[in-house]
């Protein structure tokens, strides 16, 4: 019998999950469904009536051809002749179990830290259950929730060894595909997920199986073909970005603004500016029509309040969902506890394919600890040029996504490559919302132009702080206030341009550098 870990099923007995069902009936439901493993989890019941369920549980499983394994119960698993058990931290030692097992049984251990799952592979376990992936109701005693850059940390720390591994905690259909797209290290990927609600408490757990199966098998909707080959050189990407801005302002694209009161009005005049098509829109109960035009989400959690984050989850799940691109402005995240709480909401609430922030925020998202910041400013820099791009790539690579790291030079990565961007003008930095409209202007070039998205949020960036030095050159701007109303013209007047097709408001104007980094 092969092991097969892609869609291993925890079974549960409690009424709340069960609903009055056979566990029999509902275990072999989920396997005609497509379930690979079954690991029988009883926490109550007698061990007569156990090692009965066991006996019953393994004729419907041998007959798919799928491993049964005992959690806990080394006894059970003897008296009943099934493939092997699952251990947790405080059951029975894998030397112990070993010794009482048959040769060939299968021992899977449960590990929640790099040394329990460097100890487990040490004593010879057959597989890992890493967890928790995220807070479940099904298990609320567990030690450490991981997230998907805990589990990839864990990954890349045993990516040495073959051992096989799944995750548990609170994976469902709508985060499966971006459980494993996101957990993945370089080296070394989840071999498959551990469900128990998802499946045991489904109206139709075949079809939830079998809905399962078909999402493991393929990538995640918000992920596209990339076409930015390795080495690509600076000097190709400026060429390419105002044929990338003729194509967005051609193309027309609406951006879902979930954004703070204060710079709302001119995140607005910024997207027409560009002749995209805003929508302010917090409540998320609208995402769900609106997810449905194509357009991009930006969330900018600047003007926070108790209802703002249900909103901005409802909103990410459909456009996640949909594959429509999504951009996180962690604005002040870490200025209260409230906001480095929403921070870590987010994060594991969705993916996002554009974190944009300065050097605070960036740094609070990536999790580093005691990061100030004094209201929505950055707060002291601690970083160098190098601090930063190194902190932009490393968030980029751990997320799978692009990073900007705003300043006076802007840091943009895709985990693999950073680009660093002098263009822009200290006005900028005088005026409410320039940097908030970035996002807009992000997420307006991300759905436009999804071949290649690191080149399309550049192209935007670009776009937008050449507008800001043509402003600020014009005779007649002389401060922020006059600066904001020939920065929107600005910004028209390459949107005319482009539209044209006419590319000399760019030429020699990108001051952009790759930086290299070990
Ligand atoms: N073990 P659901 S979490 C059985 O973290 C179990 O080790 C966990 O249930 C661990 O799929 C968990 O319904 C429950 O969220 C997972």
């Amino acid at each position: 019998m092969t092991m097969d870990l892609s869609l291993y099923l925890v079974t549960d007995s409690t009424p709340a999950i069960l609903k009055g069902r056979d566990i029999c009936q509902v275990v072999e439901e989920a396997l005609k469904g497509g379930v690979t493993f079954v690991q029988y989890r009883e926490k109550k019941s007698d061990t007569g009536d156990q090692i009965r369920t066991a006996k019953k549980l393994h004729q419907i499983t041998r007959r798919y051809n799928v491993p049964l394994v005992i959690n806990d119960r080394v006894d059970v698993a003897l008296a009943a002749g099934v493939e092997g058990v699952h251990l947790g931290q405080d059951d029975m030692a894998i030397e112990e179990a070993k010794k009482l097992l048959p040769k060939d049984a299968i021992i899977g251990i449960s590990a929640a830290t790099v040394e329990e799952a460097q100890k487990a592979i040490d004593a010879g376990a057959d597989y890992l259950g890493i967890g928790t992936m995220f807070a479940t109701p099904t298990k609320t005693n567990t030690k450490n929730i991981l997230g998907t850059a805990g589990t990839q940390a864990l990954l890349h720390a045993i990516a040495d060894h073959p051992i096989e591994t799944v995750s548990i905690g609170g994976i469902n259909l709508s985060n499966v595909q971006r459980v494993l797209y996101q957990s993945k290290a370089p080296e070394k990927g989840l071999n498959g997920v551990a469900i128990v609600s998802a499946i045991m408490a489904a109206d139709d757990p075949q079809a939830a199986a079998a809905e399962f199966v078909k999402r493991i098998n393929s990538p995640p909707p918000f992920v596209q073909a990339q076409v930015a080959p390795k080495g690509y050189a600076v000097s190709a990407m400026l060429e390419e970005v105002p044929h990338v801005v003729q194509s967005v302002v051609q193309a027309h694209p609406l951006v879902h603004n979930m954004i703070n009161f204060v710079v709302a009005n001119f995140a607005a005049n910024v997207a027409l500016s560009v002749r995209a098509s805003p929508i302010m829109a917090p409540y998320g109960e609208e995402a769900g029509d609106i997810s449905q035009c194509d357009g991009a989400l930006l969330i900018n959690m600047g003007t926070l309040s108790r209802e703002s984050v249900p909103n901005y989850l409802q909103a990410l799940r459909a456009y996640n969902a949909r594959g429509n691109p999504v951009v996180y402005d962690p604005v002040g995240a870490a200025a209260t506890g409230i906001r480095r709480a929403a921070v870590t909401q987010l994060m594991t609430g969705g993916y996002f394919d554009l974190i944009k922030g300065n050097e605070g925020e960036i740094r609070q998202v990536s999790g580093s600890s005691g990061v100030t910041q004094r209201g929505v400013d950055s707060g002291p820099s601690s970083l160098d040029g190098r601090g930063k791009a190194t902190l932009a790539r490393d968030l980029a690579r751990r997320e799978r996504n692009i990073v900007l790291l705003t300043g006076a030079v802007d840091y943009l990565s895709d985990g693999g490559r950073v680009y660093a961007i002098e263009n822009g003008h200290e006005l900028l930095g005088e005026v409410t919302g320039t940097g908030c409209a970035v996002g807009t202007i992000s997420g307006c070039f991300l759905t436009a132009h999804r071949s290649n998205k690191i080149l399309a949020v550049l192209a935007g960036l670009l776009m937008y702080e050449i507008a800001a030095e043509n402003a600020a050159s014009k005779g007649h701007v002389r401060g922020p206030g006059s600066f904001v109303p020939a920065f929107l013209d600005e910004l028209y007047a390459i949107r005319q341009a482009a539209l044209r097709g006419d590319h000399s408001w760019f030429v020699g104007r990108g001051r952009v550098h790759e930086v290299e980094l070990q």
